[in-house]
């Protein structure tokens, strides 16, 4: 075996009965149901403990060769917000007169959104994740792996993290995005991935009555035959 193997530490977990399994996942998949992105928040602030635990939720996603491929800025401070919203509606401006297809603008049109941001500032954080391209070691480049599945896992990390304590996000993704590299000073081998703001909810908040798919929708099922 090569001498870089990790040391290997015993893992142990809980297991439950088959009715208790049953009871346990249909009352999370039932709590977590009850998530929904919102678009408006309060401004009320938010403890930085719990926007800290929510960011070490995340960051306990697994990632390719364990490179853990992410960065996740933690942004309250009020001129910084403001910068994100300018430049971020700029850029949804340009987006939603012309950039994007009428195809797309048709899709979107259920959701009421636009251009106009205010939750970039209302909400009393954002995070701003970004995907990390390579690590840099002794001035060598050293790609990582599978970054956006990585990324991808630990933000449905965090979306869940945030939903346990009891706080809204809304997952923004305006494009382009390189924007945020400036305004956040981030290095060379980081690309924004998603700008979360987190918070409580607006007081009266409505979400569209959307549909999930049922799960006869979204499971293929290739059972065992029994011949
Ligand atoms: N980035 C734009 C447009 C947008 C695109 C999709 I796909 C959405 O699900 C929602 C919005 C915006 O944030 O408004």
């Amino acid at each position: 075996m090569s001498e870089k193997t990790y040391p290997y530490i015993r893992y142990s977990k809980e297991t439950y009965s088959e009715t208790e399994m049953i009871a346990r996942s249909r009352s999370f998949f039932e709590w977590m149901d009850q998530r929904r992105t919102v678009r408006e928040f309060s401004d009320k602030p938010v403890p930085e403990e719990v926007l800290e635990n929510i960011i070490r939720a995340a960051s306990t996603a697994p990632s390719g060769a364990h490179k853990q491929p992410w960065t996740f800025c933690l942004v309250t401070n009020p001129e910084i917000k403001t910068k994100i919203r300018e430049a971020a509606e700029k850029e949804e401006y340009d987006s939603y007169n012309g950039r994007m297809t009428q195809e797309w603008l048709d899709d979107l049109a259920p959701l009421g959104t636009d251009w106009q941001k205010p939750f970039l500032e209302t909400a009393p954080a954002l995070i701003v994740v970004f995907k990390r391209i390579y690590e840099e070691k002794n001035g060598k480049k050293k790609n990582n792996y599978y970054v956006a599945e990585s990324v991808g896992l630990a933000c449905g990390f965090l979306l869940a993290a945030i939903h346990h304590a009891g706080l809204a996000a809304l997952t923004h993704t305006p494009s382009p995005m390189n924007f945020l590299c400036k305004v956040l000073e981030r290095p060379d081998n980081e690309r924004p991935f998603l700008l979360i703001p987190v918070g409580y909810a607006a007081e009266n908040v409505t979400v569209p009555d959307l549909q999930r798919k049922p799960a006869e929708q979204v499971i293929v099922k290739y059972e065992r035959s029994f011949i």
